[in-house]
Order: structure tokens, then sequence, then C-alpha cells
């Protein structure tokens, strides 16, 4: 304070310029804004856990504020109060996050079941603006301002179908055929293939073709997912239809088109199979990003990365690939299609995070971010140009193992009460790289990384839920809206 002691310093006028550029619109702030959080990632990635201990340390933040001391509206002591939103008429499905919180607080204590669609739960958090703005805010609004925050689920399958939209029929139809041929993919492809191979797209169209050949593309998509750990499967609404139903425009699956044939010739099999894939882009791709996506002004991508280390090269090329083609939903180019569809609504800012830490010891976790970064390629990346802010890191939603105390093989691990098992068990993992392993150093696969019980969780809102990196999740997400 110095020689201004007891008097309010007014700022010189260049600085309360930029001041209140930076500041959202004060009577906004007086009155209580909105942010839109949307959680998303593959199938299994931890986006219902992350929520649902999201929601319950927020709401306990006020009783138990060592749980989340970086955030820093709770580490400041600012936060008056944060409640789960009243009952509205909201349009999406709501979110069940007292299920899910009975559901880890039972005994024994289990995990939420898997979801298949989208949905969404509301927190106001009230809090004390700070510096200057507080100030002036304690004036008009009493001290506080309320933020609604309003956290959104859906499957990042979904995002999977951007390329899509700038993809004939023809040439998505060669891109898929050419991938089910290699490697992992072959021998689940075989009937599929075999199918196709006696419908060549010239055949006179038939719906009963169409749709068993579309049965057997998704069936195979699934198998994909569930027996092999592959990630990268379009269209993602085969694997994750959410409340599309069964409509006879989703009958589709590529068809073998030879290069060169960049359009179906009318009345045959292959302009059928076109229609409908071109009715799929518009009416729910499109329609996503559109009348969703768009609003979403802050993402978190959750990734299983150690999944898909340990399920192995294959596998874990696939979730690259997969994760490539997520991000292609928060660059912005100055024509491209995203631009297109979402107009001039921006994703300010994407979190990528490596999800279940708690798996890997302490000192792996870094590396765990690196090598989702170097994943994700981004250092090709690093011009961002007009894109969303982007930052990766490593978080577990519920801590569910401590740090094994003794190294086994120079290995470290982490030990913690596996589900249905009712003992303590220890898991040892090889150092985490920062790069994608080599070729050659891939080990024997194996799908499903182990399931540890959660911790002893109280339902009540009160205690909180052991955490990794969630606060500082939280904070790079949406702290700037509780300053
Ligand atoms: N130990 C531990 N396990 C976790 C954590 N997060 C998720 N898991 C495990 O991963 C499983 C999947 O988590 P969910 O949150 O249901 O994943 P999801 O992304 O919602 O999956 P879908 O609804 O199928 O798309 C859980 O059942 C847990 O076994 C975590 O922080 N720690
Ligand atoms: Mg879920």
């Amino acid at each position: 304070m110095g020689e201004n002691h007891g008097m309010l310093k007014i700022p010189a006028l260049g600085g309360l310029a930029d001041w209140l550029n930076d500041v959202p619109d004060l009577t906004e702030l007086a009155k209580g804004s909105t942010v839109w959080l949307a959680v998303t990632g593959l199938s299994r990635a931890g986006k219902t856990v992350f929520i649902t201990s999201l929601v319950h340390n927020l709401l306990s933040a006020l009783h138990n504020p060592n749980r989340m001391p970086l955030l820093k509206v709770v580490g400041e002591g600012r936060l008056i109060a944060a409640r789960q939103e009243g009952a509205k008429a909201h349009l999406l499905p709501r979110f069940p996050y007292m299920d899910n919180i009975e559901a880890m607080a039972r005994t024994p204590a289990g995990w939420p079941r898997a979801t298949a669609d989208i949905s969404e739960i509301g927190v106001d958090i009230r809090f004390v603006p700070t510096g200057l703005l507080g100030n002036m805010l304690g004036r008009i609004s009493g001290g506080a301002a309320t933020l609604k925050l309003r956290i959104v689920d859906y499957p990042g399958e979904w995002l999977l179908d951007l390329p899509l939209m700038s993809q004939s029929y023809a040439e998505w139809s060669r891109a898929m055929i050419q991938l089910w041929r290699r490697g992992l993919r072959a021998e689940p492809a075989a009937d599929f293939m075999a199918f196709i191979a006696d419908h060549p797209h010239g055949e006179p169209s038939s719906e009963a073709v169409a749709k068993q050949a579309h049965d057997l593309y998704r069936a195979l998509l699934i198998t994909g997912r569930d027996k092999h750990g592959l990630s990268y499967l379009q269209p993602g609404r085969f694997v994750c239809p959410g409340a599309l139903g069964d409509v006879p425009y989703l009958w589709f699956a590529p068809l073998d088109m030879p290069e060169g044939t960049d359009r179906a010739t009318s009345g045959t099999l292959g302009a059928l199979m076109e229609e409908r894939y071109e009715v799929y882009k518009k009416e729910v791709v499109a329609r996503f990003y559109e009348d969703y996506f768009r609003h979403y002004g802050r993402q978190i991508v959750l990734v299983d990365v150690l999944g898909a280390l340990l399920a192995g090269r294959e596998a874990f090329e696939d979730t690259r690939l997969a994760t490539e083609a997520i991000l292609q939903s928060f660059r912005y180019g100055q024509h491209n299609i995203l631009t297109k569809l979402i107009g001039s609504a921006r994703v300010e800012r994407v979190l990528f995070a490596a999800t279940k830490a708690d798996h890997i010891p302490d000192p792996q976790r870094d590396n765990m971010s690196a090598l989702l970064r170097n994943m994700a390629a981004i250092p090709a990346l690093e011009a961002r140009g007009s894109n969303a802010d982007i930052n990766f890191t490593t978080l577990a939603s519920v801590a569910s193992t401590l740090d094994a105390a003794q190294e086994v093989d120079g290995r470290q691990g982490v030990i913690g009460r596996m589900v249905g098992a009712g003992k303590q068990t220890r898991f040892y993992i090889d150092p985490i790289p920062v790069q994608p392993p080599r070729p050659d150093t891939w080990g024997a696969p194996f799908l499903g990384i182990p399931k540890f019980e959660p911790p002893l969780i109280d339902p009540a809102p009160v205690d909180g839920i052991p955490h990794i990196n969630l606060d500082l999740a939280l904070d790079y997400l949406i702290g700037d809206r509780l300053r």
C-alpha cells in the first residue's frame, strides 16, 4: 500500500483499459454467467468417473478445501458455495451423479455403469472475485459472483466422424477398406470382406443386402473395440449411437470402390450406400457440431494412454490415430470444414488428459503427459494460430492406490485392492516412455488394465474424493472464469 495507504488506488487510464479488456463483462459477472465444460474421450476412458468425482469434490470443497487446493478459487479461500443446480427444463438427459456416487460408496465398492448417450449436470459456484474487481463488485452485489458451470458428457467416438465431412463416400470407402485389410484388423474383418466381395458396388440396389452389410460392418467395429482394443473406428455412431435409434439412413457400410470411381451409378448398391452416407453426414455429424459442440467453449479429452500402452503396438497406434483425429475438432483453419460447421463459435481451451494415473507411480506421471503430447503430434502443430488453447496432463479422478514402497526388478509400482478380490494387490509397470515405443520394444499385448476398487467414499458432499491433478485440470479449464 505504501503512500496510498487508506486510499483506493485508481489505475492510470491505459492500465484501466487493459484491465477492462481482461475481465468478463461486469454486469454479466454480477448477475452470474455460464461456462460450458464438455468431457469427452473414447469408451472406457473415464468420463463418467471424472464428472462424478469433479462434481462431488466441488460440492464438498467448502467443507474440505484440502481436496482442491490447486483450484485457485478454493485455494485462495474465495469459494462461498457450490450447489447442484435446481431442476430446469434442460434438453439433455441428466447426468446420474447421485447413482454414480452411490455405486462407488457401496460395500463392496464398485464403479458406475458404462454410458451410451450425451448427458449434462449443472453446478452453481458462488465466489468472491479477486482484486479490484472484487472491491467494485463488493458494492454492486454484496461481494459475490456466481458462475454456472454446465458439464456435458459425450462420447469421443462422435468426433471421429469429422473427417467424413470432407470425404466422398467413395473416398471414405477406399480408406476404410484399406485400413481393414492390414495387420491386426485383417483377421476380424474376414467375414465382412468376403460379403462385400460377393456384393460389388455396381450390383442392383437392395435393401436386404445393404442392411446385411451394415450389420456385419457394425459388428466388426464393436469386435474391433472390445476384443482387439481398437479405437479408430468410423462411423463413430455405429459404435456409440446415442439416442439415434435404428433408422434406415444408418444402414450403410463401406464397399470396395475402385480407384477412379468417384460417384456410384444410380440404381446400384453403391448409390444406395452413398445416399445414406450423405444423409448421415448432414443429419448426424453436421448437426452435432452445429447444435452442440459449438457451445462447449471448454473441453477435456480423456485418453486411456496406459490401457493403450498395455494393449500392444497396433492398438496403441490405433489410439494414436484416433487421438489425432479428435484433435482435428480443435483446429480452425480459414476455410476448413470445422470452421464451416461452427462458424465464429470457438472452443477456447482444451485439455488432453491421460487418465487412471493412480495405476502408475508418481515419478512416471510426467512421462505420461509427455507421451500423450507426442501421440497427438503436437510438436508439428506448435504454431497455434487460431487453434484452441491446447494443454496436456495426467490425472486420476478417483485415486484408488498408493505408491508401493519397494521396487521389484528396478520397476516401481502401486498397491491397491482389486475389485472383487478383497485383498491388496501390487501392480508393477515398466517405465512410461515419453515417445511412442519403437516397433521392436513392444511386449505381448494384454487388454484391460487391472481394476482397483475405489477408496472409501462418503456419499454426502462433505469429505470429497481423493484424486490426482483434478483441481489443477479444472483450474486450467475454467479458472479464468472464477477470478
Ligand atoms: N483406478 C481408477 N480407475 C478408473 C479411474 N477412472 C476410470 N477408471 C476405470 O475405468 C472404467 C471406465 O470409467 P468410466 O468413467 O465409466 O469411463 P467412460 O469414459 O464414462 O466409459 P463409457 O461410458 O463406456 O464411454 C471405470 O469403471 C474404472 O474401472 C480412476 O481415476 N482411477
Ligand atoms: Mg460413461
